[in-house]
């Protein structure tokens, strides 16, 4: 695979509703869209999706921007990837910028699908036609809790995740359980507690939740082990599981019993696939994360998720969850709970140009004449 250049776009759009966790308050979200073209003036497309302030991870849009147009772009234009598992090797000397190289990743294998003609998903071994759907729900108390919930329940998610922390969590899991007794629930921390509240976390075993994601710091790997042996709920990892070593170490001390892959955190398809893998041989299942990302990544995520060892319904939902319009087309729709992966070359979606350039609030191209 010859690359002849790349496009880089900011693009910005309000959410339909403020998501609310207790580290921000997302209104409007921006994300990078990352365009490759290659010498027969093919092209695929990323979606780098870190958040404009560092509360989820340590990348920003202002890094993740710079990281691709300084440091990881550079290293691959005029490269011949020949197979696109080259791009790793490329970039391994740019530390860090997960996020960044995420997106990168998924614009190089969209390629690279596009250019054999097959989908993403099938250069990966994916086997599923379709995915379940799951929901989140980040609101501001018990009562938009069910407001939302009650929204969402007619489309049929196969899960709902709520949004938790030490000052909301009794108040939100009561709530819930008292009016939907058997809903397929689960909460996320994005680290909330400490190990000083293992007492209080022996209480929310009572809620019959799937499992509690990250729960404790973002570093705690034997914490969360700890943790984990005296809780009955299964302990998720996100925030933790940077790398597959990382993965490794999680399952070796038994600080989880599911892992949530997401690229953007981990780097892209090959780390993604390389936890998949892992936790497969472990029998450990995983589910595809989200980053209330815009269509395409969403349409990466499903091809992600139709690998055999995600067997959770993931944080998977339709375009119109949190946008009132999407920049793929057809978007992304849930049916019964369930979506369909798409099945064109590539990610098998277009994006919609019309729409992206309406979101578009800056722009550069690089190839080998300005770089
Ligand atoms: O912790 O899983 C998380 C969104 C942004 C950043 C972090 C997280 C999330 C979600 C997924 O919870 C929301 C979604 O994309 O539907
Ligand atoms: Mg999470």
């Amino acid at each position: 695979m010859q690359l002849a250049g790349f496009t880089l776009r900011l693009i910005e759009a309000p959410l339909k509703a403020p998501f609310i966790t207790h580290l921000e308050t997302v209104r409007k979200r921006q994300a990078i869209i990352i365009e490759a073209t290659d010498r027969d003036g093919r092209t695929g497309f990323g979606e780098a999706d870190p958040f404009s302030s560092p509360w989820y991870a340590g990348e920003t849009i202002d890094t993740c921007w710079k990281a691709l147009r300084d440091f990881l772009l550079p290293r691959v234009l005029d490269h011949d990837l020949h197979g696109a598992a080259a791009l790793d090797t490329l970039t391994r000397p740019v530390r860090g910028n997960r996020t960044a190289k995420a997106g990168l990743s998924q614009a190089i294998w969209d390629l690279y699908a596009r250019e054999k003609g097959c989908t993403i998903g099938k250069l990966f071994g994916a086997t599923r036609k379709h995915v379940d759907a799951g929901a989140v729900i980040a609101a501001e108390g018990p009562d938009q809790a069910l407001a939302m919930i009650e929204q969402l329940l007619p489309a049929g998610y196969k899960r709902f995740k709520i949004k938790i922390s030490r000052h909301n969590d009794r108040k939100l899991l009561d709530a819930i359980r008292s009016r939907y007794p058997e809903l397929p629930l689960m909460a996320d921390a994005n680290s909330a507690y400490t190990l000083d509240d293992l007492d209080h976390l022996k209480g929310l075993d009572a809620y019959r939740l799937q499992m509690i994601e990250q729960p404790l710091g973002e570093t705690d790997l034997v914490d969360h082990a700890q943790l984990q042996r005296v809780l009955a709920t299964p302990v998720c990892l996100d925030e933790s599981i940077r790398t597959s070593d990382d993965a490794r170490s999680a399952l070796a001390l038994g600080s989880c019993r599911v892992i949530t892959v997401k690229m953007a955190r981990v780097g892209g398809w090959t780390e993604a696939v390389r936890i998949h893998n892992l936790c497969r041989s472990q029998n450990v299942p995983v589910w595809c994360g989200g980053m209330i990302e815009f269509g395409i990544a969403k349409a990466h995520n499903m091809a992600l998720a139709a690998l055999s060892n995600f067997t959770l319904p993931g944080d998977l939902s339709p375009s119109s969850r949190y946008w009132s319009e999407d920049i793929i087309e057809p978007g992304i729709m849930v049916n019964h709970g369930s979506i369909k992966v798409p099945e064109g070359p590539g990610i098998g979606v277009s994006v919609n140009r019309k729409t992206l350039d309406r979101l578009t609030i800056a722009r550069i191209t690089l190839n080998s004449q300005n770089v």
